[in-house]
């Protein structure tokens, strides 16, 4: 992409509204623009890096055997009647009724149409076990919509729904899930920590969320700072096999850490005291194990190896895909702007021409993007008109974490300058060898075009 054709309005000055780093930098870089109360339009830069943040999710979704569809916004109110929620859910369901007066709600979760699907069309233990998952707008009127995409009212999550003939299998489901969520937000480049916590409006009283260490998180946490240097990594795991799931659980969950609402004050006191943290999270997820309640609600049995019918064993999983972007900045950023992690950014690498309209600047700058492109990868060529100084502000602000400087000194004896945007260190190479650099930095991350 070429900035000067591209639609990405920075802002200056810092926006007075945003009271974190992560809102703050999302608005300064152009990538969202509020258009009510905690709903955002997704502006071009915002656009890319949710939608690389989604194809993460999707990826790890399905290669755990995950089957992604799609349900829509907007839901009838009769299922919710029928599962006893309507009433339940209170203010923060959004109620809309249409033309003919008949009850609708943009759906703030998708337990009952979900359930609805599987009763219409599952009823035999052959069938499973099954999993099914959609990313989609979802909406909750928030008493406090705040920290721009981080407590929005419509906001963007991934949610799964397991169909499970026993409570054994729909657990291994639970534990399926607690490990493609692990690898999910490592490819993001984050560190979430699975905590005991409490059911809230889905239920179940077997749940986990998944927290982002951060001051400005909303959640208080309590934690045995041994679960900080546990990594998934590269691992090779068999999602069928109940062990190794199972095993993974133990090892991320075995060690203290809760949200407030389940903290144990006597039970963390049993940890060595050196080790104990309070501090900050962002929830970036969560897993839950409800049994039977919305299968017996809405009546949807499947028959046993035995004859019998029996209603179905089930739990939810959810990501806040829109959230992550203000998780992800949150974690990584300096006071000159974001630090996009490999996984995630929105173009692979800035090229900046310090001297556009010089014939050799223009053909190097070029010849660099035609070569990067080539090979899959997506650079953000600035090509405007502007003073360098201008340049790098823009490039630290949107946070690529690469950037090649071509300017026609440097060309003059061969190179190019490659700086890193976390460490700020800079080399010079050729631009061939530049390129070979950045080629072998994505080899092991996603790299395919973004939106
Ligand atoms: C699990 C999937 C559920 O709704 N039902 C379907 C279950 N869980 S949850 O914890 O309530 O939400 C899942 C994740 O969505 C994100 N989230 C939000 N993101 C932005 N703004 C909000 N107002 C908001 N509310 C929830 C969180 O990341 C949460 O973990």
């Amino acid at each position: 992409m070429r900035l000067s054709r591209y639609f990405l309005p920075v802002l200056k000055e810092n926006p007075s509204e945003a009271q974190i780093v992560s809102h703050r930098y999302m608005l300064r870089a152009g990538m969202i623009k509020q258009s009510a109360a905690g709903i955002y339009s997704w502006l071009p830069l915002g656009f890319k890096v949710l939608k690389k943040i989604e194809t993460i999710v999707h990826e790890e979704q399905m290669r755990a055997g995950h089957i992604p569809m799609l349900m829509p916004t907007l839901q009838s109110a009769d299922l919710w009647k029928e599962s006893g929620r309507y009433d339940d859910y209170g203010q923060e369901m959004l109620r809309i009724s249409d033309r003919h007066g008949r009850d609708m709600l943009y759906g703030p979760t998708n337990e009952e149409l979900i359930t609805d699907i599987f009763r219409s069309h599952v009823g035999s233990y052959k069938d499973l076990p099954l999993t099914l998952y959609h990313i989609q707008w979802k909406f909750r009127d928030e008493i406090r919509p705040r920290f721009g995409v981080m407590r929005g009212r419509e906001f963007y999550m991934k949610d799964g729904y397991n169909f499970d003939l026993t409570k054994e299998d729909a657990l291994h489901a639970y534990n399926r899930h607690l490990v493609s969520y692990l690898r999910s937000y490592e490819r993001m480049g984050l560190q979430a920590i699975p905590m005991r916590a409490d059911g809230g409006p889905i239920g179940g009283d077997y749940t986990h969320e998944f927290l982002v260490l951060a001051d400005t998180g909303e959640s208080e946490v309590f934690y045995d700072s041994a679960v900080t240097d546990l990594t998934f990594g590269d691992r090779a795991i068999d999602y069928d096999s109940v062990e190794q799931c199972q095993g993974v659980l133990e090892e991320f969950t075995s060690k203290y850490a809760r949200t407030d609402e389940t903290h144990d004050e006597a039970l963390f006191n049993e940890v060595p005291e050196e080790r104990r943290r309070v501090a900050r999270g962002i929830e970036v997820g969560q897993i839950f194990y409800f049994g039977t309640k919305y299968s017996e609600a809405l009546g949807a049995n499947v028959q046993g190896p035995d004859g019998k019918q029996s209603p179905v064993h089930m739990g939810s999983h959810g990501i806040g895909v829109s959230r992550l972007l203000g998780a992800i900045i949150e974690a990584s950023h300096d006071d000159k702007g974001i630090i996009w992690p490999e996984g995630v950014t929105p173009f692979h690498c800035g090229i900046v021409n310090l001297k556009q309209g010089d014939a050799e600047a223009d053909a190097a700058c070029e010849s660099l993007y035609d070569a990067l492109t080539a090979v899959g990868l997506e650079p953000l060529y600035d090509d405007r008109k502007e003073r360098a100084g201008g340049k790098f502000a823009t490039m630290d602000l949107i946070g690529l974490p690469w950037r090649i400087t071509v300017g026609p000194r440097g060309l003059k004896n061969g190179v190019v300058e490659l700086t890193s945007r976390r460490s700020g260190e800079s080399e010079e190479l050729s631009p061939e060898a530049a390129v070979q650099k950045i080629v072998e930095i994505y080899a092991n991350h996603q790299t395919g075009r973004g939106f």
